[in-house]
This record gives C-alpha cells, sequence and structure tokens, in this order.
C-alpha cells in the first residue's frame, strides 16, 4: 500500500464529528420529525445488520416515558471493545467519535450494507446528534460501558462488570439545541420495527413503548409472505378505503419467490404476490431494508417480469379473450405485492432518495420473476385459470369505464365554456398560472367571496354542504356525486388515473371554509378527495388551504384579525395592553363577513395567509386518512376539533 493512500485513509479515520453539529441536516435529511426519526433507523439499522450477518436473533427498542429518548439493544456480537494500537482509544470510541469509521461492516464478506440513502451515515451521527448517548457492550464475559455528550466522550471505556451473553446497546437522547422538536413518535417507530420483523424473517423485534405504557413483539417465520397476508387483510376490510372497494383476494395462497445469492454482484430477492379484487396496484418494495416509496429499477423488473410471466401462459394456454385487448395495466390490477432486494451497492435518486436507480437491477428481478411465476402458473392451473379471469374482467371493465371517464374528462375541456358548472363564477384568466380557483363552503360564503374576489384572478365555486367522503368511494360513486363532479369539470385536469396537472384551469386552487370545527371537516373531506383522486395536484404543489379569520379585534382605532383563538390570545397580548376596550367581534360563518373584510383578509395575495398542502411522510398520511376518514365520525370531529392547530400546519 502507498504512503499516499495510508495518509488519506487516516485523515478520513480522524475526522471528527463537528461538521455534523454545524450541518445536520447534510447526515440526516433535517432536524424537522423525520430528521429526528433517522436517529432511530440509523442505530436500529446497526442492531439490523447484525442480525443479518447471523449474528443476533433479538432487537429491542424502548421508547422511555418523556417520548424524547430511545435505548436499542441487539444480542449480537458487541462492538469491540479492543484498544486501537495507533489511536489509543477503544474501538467503539473511534465508531462513535468518528465520521466514516466504519460500523458498516468490511465489505465482501457477503455483506450489504444499508447505507443508502440517508441510512447509513453511522452511530456516530446519531452520538454528534445526542445530548447524551450510552453505549454498553456485552463481550468475552465483560459488560463495558462509555457514556458522550453531544459526541465527545465523557469519560474511557470503562468495564462495569461481568456480562452473560453478548451484544450492544445504545441510549441515546438527542440534543433539543439541535432538534426543534425531541419528541418521537410511537407509532412511527411501532411501524418501522414491524416492517423490520418482516424484513427480517426469523428476528424477533420488540418494543417497549412506555409513554403509551405498551409492549409490543413482532417476530415472523415467514417474512414477506406474513407481511402481504397482513396487507392483503387490511385492504380487505370494509372502510379500508381501497380504490374499487374491498380488496378481497381472488385466490388463496399468493405467489412467492425467495432468490438468494452468495455471489454480492447478484442481488437477494425475496417476493410475495397476490391478486385481488381492489382496482388499484399496490407494491411495497425494500432495498436492502430501506422502503422504497419512489419504486425504481427492481419495481420496474418486478412489472415486467409479472407481465411477461402471464401473457406467455394465456397465449401457451390460448386462453386470450375476443374482442378485447389485454393492456399491462389490466394484468397488473389488483395486485398487491412486497417486494424486497439487497443489493450491494444501492443507488438511489429522486428528492427523497427512496427510488433505486442501479440499471442491473431490473434485468435481474425480471428475470428472477418471469420463470418463476410462469412455472407457478403452470403448476396451479386453478388458481390461474382464476387469475386470468379476473385480468379479462379487468380488460372488459376498463372498456366499459372508458367512455364515462371521457365523457367527464370532455366536459372539463377548456375548450367548452357551456359546459362548466352553472354556479361556478369564473374569472378572465382561467387557463393561465395566474388564475386561482376557491372552492368555497355554502351558497352565502359564496355570493360574499364572488363579490368579494378579483374577478380578473379568482373564481368561485360554491359547494352545497358536506362534500362525499372519498376515502371509500370508488371513482365511479365520486363521480356520480354532484358537488364533486362539478368540482372536477371546474379542474379541467381529469381524474383517477387520467388526473393531469398541465391540464388545471387555474393555476392554483384553494380551499376556503368556515374557521370553526364544521369548516375544518369539510376541508378534510375535499384533501381526501384530493389525495385519493387527484394526488397528483397535490404533489405539484398546486392545492393550498386559505385561511380566514374567526375573529375580528378592534382595539381603539386599529383592527385586527385572527385565525383562531391562540391567534386571538396573541393580538389581545401584544397589542391590547392598558389601552382603550378591545371589541372582539366572532364570525358565525364566512357568509355573515363583509365582502371588503373578506377580500383584506382572506383573498388578496398581498395581505391573505395561505398555506399549501404537502405530503411530507407518506405512511403517516396514509395511516391519518384511513383513520380518520374510515372509522366512526365521533373519531374524525374529535380530531378535527383537538388538532385543528395541527391541521393548519398541513398534517392533511
Ligand atoms: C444497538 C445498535 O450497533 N450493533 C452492532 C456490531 C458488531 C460488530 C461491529 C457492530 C469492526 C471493525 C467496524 C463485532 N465483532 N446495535 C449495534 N454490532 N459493529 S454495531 O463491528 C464494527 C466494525 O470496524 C462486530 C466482530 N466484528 C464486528
Amino acid at each position: 500500500m502507498s504512503a499516499t493512500t495510508y495518509t488519506a485513509k487516516d485523515i478520513t479515520v480522524l475526522e471528527g464529528l463537528d461538521p455534523v453539529r454545524k450541518r445536520p441536516g447534510m447526515y440526516i435529511g433535517g432536524v424537522g420529525t423525520a430528521g429526528l426519526h433517522h436517529l432511530v433507523w440509523e442505530v436500529l439499522d446497526n442492531a439490523v445488520d447484525e442480525a443479518m450477518n447471523g449474528h443476533a436473533t433479538e432487537i429491542a427498542v424502548t421508547l422511555h416515558d418523556d417520548g424524547t429518548s430511545v435505548t436499542v439493544t441487539d444480542n449480537g456480537r458487541g462492538i469491540p471493545v479492543d484498544i486501537h494500537p495507533k489511536h489509543k482509544k477503544s474501538a467503539l470510541e473511534i465508531i462513535l467519535t468518528t465520521l466514516h469509521a466504519g460500523g458498516k461492516f468490511d465489505p465482501g464478506h457477503g455483506n450489504y450494507k444499508t447505507s443508502g440513502g440517508l441510512h447509513g451515515v453511522g452511530a456516530s451521527v446519531v452520538n454528534a446528534l445526542s445530548k447524551q448517548l450510552v453505549a454498553t457492550v456485552k463481550r468475552d464475559g465483560a459488560t463495558w460501558e462509555q457514556r458522550f455528550k453531544c459526541g465527545k466522550p465523557l469519560a474511557k471505556i470503562k468495564k462495569t462488570g461481568p456480562a452473560r451473553g453478548s451484544g450492544t446497546t445504545v441510549y441515546f437522547h438527542p440534543d433539543p439545541t439541535i432538534f426543534p422538536k425531541t419528541e418521537f413518535d410511537a407509532p412511527t417507530i411501532q411501524d418501522r420495527l414491524e416492517v423490520v420483523s418482516y424484513l427480517h424473517k426469523g428476528v424477533r423485534v420488540t418494543f417497549d413503548d412506555q409513554v403509551n405504557k405498551q409492549k409490543h413483539t413482532f417476530k415472523h417465520d415467514n417474512g414477506i409472505v406474513d407481511y402481504l397476508n397482513k396487507l392483503v387483510a387490511q385492504r380487505a376490510a370494509p372502510g379500508a378505503g381501497v380504490p374499487g372497494g374491498g380488496g378481497k383476494p381472488v385466490h388463496e395462497t399468493p405467489f412467492s419467490l425467495e432468490k438468494n445469492s452468495d455471489d454480492p454482484a447478484t442481488p437477494r430477492i425475496e417476493l410475495a404476490l397476490q391478486w385481488t379484487e381492489s382496482t388499484d396496484e399496490h407494491v411495497r418494495s425494500y432495498v436492502n431494508g430501506i422502503p422504497t416509496g419512489s419504486g425504481g429499477t427492481h419495481e420496474n423488473g418486478l412489472r415486467a417480469g409479472l407481465g411477461k410471466a402471464v401473457r406467455n401462459y394465456i397465449e401457451t394456454h390460448k386462453l386470450a379473450p375476443k374482442g378485447v385487448t389485454l393492456t399491462a395495466d389490466d394484468v397488473r390490477e389488483g395486485v398487491v405485492a412486497v417486494l424486497s432486494v439487497f443489493v450491494s451497492d444501492p443507488q438511489f435518486q429522486g428528492q427523497t432518495k427512496d427510488r433505486l436507480h442501479n440499471p442491473e437491477v431490473q434485468a435481474q428481478v425480471d428475470s428472477a420473476v418471469r420463470p418463476s411465476l410462469e412455472h407457478w402458473l403452470n403448476h396451479n392451473r386453478t388458481t390461474a385459470e382464476t387469475i386470468v379471469n379476473r385480468i379479462v374482467l379487468a380488460a372488459k371493465a376498463r372498456e366499459a369505464s372508458r367512455a364515462a371517464q371521457q365523457q367527464v374528462t370532455r366536459k372539463s375541456a377548456t375548450a367548452n365554456r357551456l359546459n362548466l358548472p352553472g354556479k361556478l363564477s369564473d374569472c378572465n384568466s382561467a387557463g393561465k398560472d395566474d388564475s386561482e380557483l376557491f372552492i368555497v363552503e355554502g351558497d352565502s360564503a359564496g355570493g360574499s367571496a364572488k363579490q368579494g374576489r378579483d374577478r380578473r384572478h379568482q373564481a368561485i365555486l360554491p359547494l352545497r354542504g358536506k362534500v362525499l367522503n372519498t376515502e371509500q368511494a370508488s371513482l365511479t360513486k365520486v363521480l356520480e356525486n354532484k358537488e364533486l363532479s362539478d368540482l372536477t369539470t371546474a379542474l379541467g385536469c381529469g381524474v383517477g388515473k387520467a388526473c393531469d396537472p398541465a391540464k388545471l384551469r387555474y393555476g392554483r386552487v384553494f380551499l376556503l371554509a368556515d374557521a370553526d370545527s364544521d369548516g375544518h371537516h369539510i376541508t378534510t373531506l375535499l384533501l381526501t378527495f384530493f389525495y385519493r383522486h387527484m394526488p397528483e395536484l397535490i404533489a405539484a404543489g398546486r392545492v393550498y388551504l386559505a385561511v380566514p379569520p374567526l375573529y375580528r379585534i378592534d382595539i381603539g382605532k386599529q383592527t385586527y384579525w385572527a385565525a383562531d383563538d391562540a391567534d386571538r390570545d396573541r393580538v389581545l397580548k401584544k397589542h391590547g395592553d392598558g389601552r382603550a376596550n378591545p371589541q372582539i367581534t366572532r364570525f358565525k360563518g364566512l357568509g355573515e363577513m363583509m365582502p371588503k373584510t373578506l377580500w383584506e383578509t382572506t383573498l388578496n395575495p398581498k395581505t391573505r395567509r395561505q398555506l399549501r398542502v404537502e405530503i411530507v411522510d407518506k405512511p403517516q398520511t396514509e395511516r391519518v386518512i384511513s383513520d380518520l376518514m374510515g372509522k366512526d365520525a365521533s373519531a374524525r370531529l374529535r380530531f378535527i376539533t383537538d388538532r385543528a392547530d395541527e391541521a393548519q400546519e398541513l398534517d392533511l
């Protein structure tokens, strides 16, 4: 080895943690809730690696009762504690106090790096961002401990007593000077642990949630097949919000595939797959245990292999129906699948680094899936026949519903003004980027908005009363609903699979509802509609919430507006002391507001507040939406009043 290489390596090893504290976002993607939870994933990944390499069988996570600190334990070999001859420090201390100094294992022994995306930057990053971290190692019959503060050791590693067995324990308490909010979300951790137990079959994963006083154990000897069974059962339950309603499986036993490999150049592939009655396709994919929400080359390989296998089967057995052509979408309609691949050098792409980019993986997954699925179909002829029938049905339904859908899309085309809903007060600049559509609750509010708006750029669409809850509704049901079909027509962008933000007739779409719990409910229903049937509009950043005032506060000659009680109290505290009696008016609804007032407070782009709707955390959004909208109405309203302020933070 040349001297230069040695020096370079040495410098890498000695790199301290200052950069992590200076720019935490570079290492964990941000200091918001997602960044905070990355700390857990980071430590968890190391425990999972130890299990994946066959050294640990148990992983235990504790969320301590204040909700701001976590302990992760595994029963693996324990991080080495021997003193490094050159640095005169323990291996443990080097791992926890230097950047990129391992923690990930020597490559070339059939190990897979979990590093990729934002994961895998190492336990030292967690240490740097924790006001306290305690590492405990059991190894060779002794227990060792070392404590740290903001990444700096408080003392040398100490032997604290004897030990039975071996393993690593890391306790950490994130630094509140780095993270604005240090409360962990128990369900987020729990969901992740459950997924880990599915992706690493046989590993016992426990979660001691001391905030909610609950203990959970996850262990799945059938790995992702168990995961698929759970997903399918969940989606088949009434009110699960599965498009097409009811996602019952159409055949009993799922198809599954497991392809292991000793060659680091060929990925390990696991797949479990089942056709259901649902009209969408649902694939959960993972790369080295990391969720790939935006898919990528492994998912493309699955789709290609799946399509070819089924087509070959249909051709071989001359099962093609007369008069309808089967598309690739028909073949995959209703498929629920879990795909997990382990790649030695994963490349992640996309804004959230959740799409696999490695081009070679596509062909590898394709050529694993195709022969194996075709073989399975040929050996399960009854099941295969059921699946083919289901696919033919999908093709027929598609051709039948296309006519209906085209009608709606045609109606909404910009060309024909006459087809727009009668109650829409359009604006002059419709079709241009500077135009805005306000969806307003009720005719009387619609009247105020119509008078108060800037008609050159602002269109008003009043909706009457409660909107259909679309969480459980199929696209056909949605289009049968007058309010929603008018809305769809006014938007002009198409709905469901046909939704195209480029065709939206307005630059922005605002939801404008009363600042009370009824109003929040309507907003939630509309957001559910957008989320389920026009998610592309949200992704394109075109959906906003308008923020109308709930209070008018007159103090002397000054007028202030407040969106909620907290806002009102802030105004009173800031401007109210010692002066003339404040006059507080609470608006009963938008309808009783003067058009001029509505303009000043809510519509005027120069003075209004607005909130852009974003999906920050997809699994959490899924959970909130299906919890909220899928079950009883009382639970819904409780959320909306309890958490109205949070809803305004775009919790959607
Ligand atoms: C609570 C989180 O971090 N578990 C870990 C090990 C085991 C080894 C290891 C870890 C050695 C040379 C870096 C033990 N014996 N859980 C964990 N368990 N790290 S992290 O080694 C780190 C490498 O460079 C380990 C033999 N080899 C490896």
